[in-house]
């Protein structure tokens, strides 16, 4: 008889976040399904069930090596934890001493959930030089939040926990029911459906919602500041705002009237390529329905005006009074185990460490807690070597930042780069050595990522494979080979800290021990709190923690930094209007958002199950447009711009805007080889962007709007690489088996 186990923990194969319970026989992993009694009522998607061929995957890093040949070669050897652990300290150490603290990076990619340990690396050495994808992902949308609101982390109240759902939603450039978990989880966005009177879509591409909706609006990509300031113009004009709320609790209203005059809905729908009826339509249903929601999609950060766009965006809300009130943006009252992340924050990043920030003193709003990527990527083009030792954790920046070729040429210059991960990869070959990280399903963790009224238990359930560790305990070594006051003797010791403020079942600190078994803590239900600039929770008499105490429409903070105090559109870099004689060239709008449920960005290209959905990466394009650029459904397309071209498989669709390009973005194939980084110039519409056009507050670049042209790729130009698969079956390159 096998000996069978459950185990219950959380799932982190995305963001992660939905509960899991999983079943073991004789210590290998059988199954895998959500549970029922979880947050997230037992739902999972195809990324976490596939996790069990993330575990025994011949990808996997196994053993810590070090490259000896050059990077990007592929020669590897394996060395002890001990060789690896203290080389990488060793080298730190010397940078210290002979640069400074600044000259080291510490980086990672998308949140995983080790952010606050990456954070915390960062601080406790003493550099403000993190690198992290935040600037294109989120940080844009929590920093405009906090500097209108006083209160960073905005939700969307899908849950009914205040007695009501929101009646309006907006899906700004987001399609929530793919990219769960991300601010808040599909799961409740989905129940909320029920009860909802206007969804509204706000996407140059049919999201799957897109026929449910009541409205949907496909504005050319990258103007979504205009569209807001244009709702904000009829809100104005047809007095719909929300007179109690604004009244009492706004600053700046007149200002704002003032700057949305122009916005006239012809002016939106000129600049938009959108029915000017639309623009009206949106702004009665967000104003009249209430409550309501917005849900910000990180297309919109993924821009040179992401800032503007974002406040504008935020300043909506407020017009609408749709803040803090039940089944609106609502800032939720956090778990008894408090800010998970002031593991980080209690470590101030001083002055010093600020001022050595790279990008720190042109992006004022972005770089003040982690370095602009895209700045040091051409200070290292320029030769002057900002970095010395970078320390990598779980992000793919060759793939994932603009201009490829811009970024491969600068990450080859880096002195030292470590890199951990799960799997062999782009960044992995870059680097000089690479530490294998252990899976969810391998360790013990305290998960606190979106949304902030709860934290979670990550359990183990098997071993990991090889030697490979849990991200905590090799930021913990290296913690304590370095600076070791401000790190722990064991992994246990440094949960058991983290979530100290809670209480155990002793009426004691809640314990690690404890916390697992418990699997979540957190606020929800009756114990969440609405309203709470009406009473003294964020000052005494009520108000917003802002420096006017007031919702801020209006910002002199924003103009004492030398930025613009009110919402202003600016076009993208490259746009029909912003560089026409580009557009003659290259006559298409082109995107490179759009989540594949199957894959999390770069990743699950090497995961059988998942890569069967989809082997090579598609683009769509409307039928009618397909036409007229002489390319068909199923072809292989170049797709060209001024820095590079790309083949993706076109995917004709009437629901995308005409004239406009969407490729999937984050592309590498696994089983190509370690030249080339895994074929990261094949599909990648990174080897499209600019870093040249970077929005003023966040340093965000032009991601989600360039121009291309479009046009079939010859026969003889597929015979190369993974083009000339033409069935599935790759076959991995990099299995360490016989180490
Ligand atoms: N053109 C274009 N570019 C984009 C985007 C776009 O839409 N268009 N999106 C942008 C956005 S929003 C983001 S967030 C970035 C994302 O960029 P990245 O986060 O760099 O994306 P991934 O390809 O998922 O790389 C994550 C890496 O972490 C590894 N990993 C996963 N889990 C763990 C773990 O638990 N521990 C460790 N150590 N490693 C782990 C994976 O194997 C993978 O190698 O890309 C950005 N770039
Ligand atoms: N399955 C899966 N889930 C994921 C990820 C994944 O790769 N796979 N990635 C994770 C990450 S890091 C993030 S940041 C989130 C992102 O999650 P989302 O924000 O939902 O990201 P996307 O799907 O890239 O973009 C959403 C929509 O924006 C539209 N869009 C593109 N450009 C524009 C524009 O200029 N204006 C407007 N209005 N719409 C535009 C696209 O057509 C797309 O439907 O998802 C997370 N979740
Ligand atoms: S949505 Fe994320 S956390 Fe939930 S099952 Fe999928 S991968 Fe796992
Ligand atoms: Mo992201």
């Amino acid at each position: 008889m096998a000996n069978r186990e459950v185990v219950y923990s959380t799932c982190k194969s995305c963001h992660g976040g939905c509960g899991v319970k999983v079943t073991k026989e004789d210590g290998v992993v059988v199954h895998i399904e959500g549970n029922p009694d979880s947050l997230t009522g037992g739902t999972m998607c195809s990324k976490g069930l596939s996790s069990i061929q993330h575990i025994d995957n011949p990808y996997r890093l196994k053993y810590p090596m070090k490259q000896v040949g050059k990077k990007g070669e592929g020669k590897w050897e394996r060395i002890s934890w001990d060789e690896a652990l203290d080389t990488i300290a060793d080298k730190m150490k010397a940078a210290i001493k002979d640069y400074g603290p600044h000259t080291i990076a510490i980086s990672q990619g998308t949140g995983r959930g080790y952010n606050r340990y990456t954070m915390r690396l960062a601080r406790s050495l003493g550099t403000g030089n993190a690198i992290t994808p935040g600037y294109v992902c989120h940080s844009p949308r929590l920093g405009l939040y906090a500097l209108v609101t006083g209160y960073g982390r905005l939700y969307c109240d899908y849950h009914g926990w205040g007695g009501e759902f929101p009646k309006t939603q907006i899906m700004w450039a987001k399609q929530l029911e793919i990219s769960s978990a991300d601010s808040e989880m599909c799961y409740w966005y989905m129940r909320s459906l029920d009860y909802v009177k206007n969804l509204i879509i706000i996407d140059p591409r049919a999201s799957a919602y897109a026929t449910r909706a009541n409205l949907w609006i496909q504005p050319r990509p990258g103007t979504d500041c205009a569209l807001a300031l244009g709702m904000m113009n009829v809100i104005y004009e047809e007095e719909l705002w929300d007179k109690e709320f604004v009244d009492n609790w706004t600053f700046g209203f007149e200002e704002l009237r003032e700057r949305v005059k122009d916005f006239t809905p012809e002016k939106v729908s000129d600049i938009c390529w959108i029915p000017k009826e639309h623009v009206i339509e949106a702004a009665r249903m967000w104003a009249i329905d209430t409550p309501g929601t917005i849900q910000v999609g990180s297309s919109l950060e993924r821009q040179a005006n992401c800032g503007h766009t974002l406040r504008a965006i935020t300043c909506l809300m407020g017009l609408a009074g749709n803040i803090e009130r039940p089944g609106s943006m609502v800032s939720w009252v956090l778990p008894d185990t408090g800010l998970i992340e002031d593991f980080n924050l209690e470590l101030p990043i001083t002055d010093e460490m600020k001022s050595k920030i790279i990008g720190g003193d042109r992006f004022k709003m972005g770089a003040t807690r982690t370095c602009n990527p895209d700045t040091m990527v051409k200070r290292l083009l320029a030769g002057d070597a900002p970095i010395k030792v970078w320390f990598s954790v779980g992000g793919q920046q060759i793939v994932h930042m603009a201009n490829t070729k811009e970024v491969v040429a600068a990450i080859e210059r880096v002195e030292f780069m470590s890199h951990t991960d799960l799997f062999m990869g782009p960044m992995a070959e870059a680097a000089d050595i690479v530490l294998p990280a252990a899976h969810w399903l391998e360790l013990d963790d305290v998960y606190d990522m979106h949304p902030r009224f709860m934290i979670e238990a990550h359990n183990k359930v098997i071993e990991p494979p090889g030697e490979a560790m849990s991200d905590a305990w090799i930021f913990n070594e290296i913690g304590k080979r370095v600076v070791p006051d401000k790190w722990w003797d064991t992994v246990e010791d440094m949960l058991d800290y983290q979530i100290r403020r809670g209480e155990g079942p002793d009426g004691g600190p809640l314990k690690w021990k404890d916390f697992s078994e418990k699997l979540v803590s957190g606020c929800w239900g009756p114990d969440q709190v609405y309203y709470k600039y009406k009473t003294d929770f964020w000052r005494e008499g009520g108000g917003f923690p802002t420096p006017s105490g007031k919702f801020e429409f209006k910002s002199n903070h924003l103009e004492s930094l030398g930025y613009d105090p009110l919402p202003v559109y600016a076009e993208p870099g490259e746009s029909p209007v912003s560089t026409p004689d580009l557009f003659k060239e290259y006559p298409l709008v082109m995107s490179s958002g759009y989540r594949q449920p199957f894959y999390f960005l770069g990743q699950y290209r090497n995961i059988p199950w998942l890569r069967s959905f989809m082997e090579f990466p598609t683009c769509q394009l409307h039928p009618e447009t397909a036409k007229l650029y002489g390319v068909e459904d199923g072809d292989i397309v170049w797709i060209e711009g001024p820095r590079g071209r790309i083949r993706q498989k076109l995917r004709t669709f009437p629901g995308i805007k005409r004239g406009v390009l969407m490729a999937t973005a984050n592309c590498f194939y696994p089983e190509e080889p370690a030249k080339g980084y895994h074929g990261v110039f094949i599909s990648n519409p990174n080897v499209l962007t600019s870093n040249d056009h970077l929005d003023p507050m966040y340093g965000s670049p032009d991601l989600t709007c360039l121009l291309c042209k479009v046009y079939k790729a010859k026969d003889e130009e597929l015979k190369e690489e993974v083009f000339r698969n033409e069935e599935y079956g790759f076959v991995p390159p990099h299995s360490q088996e016989d180490m």
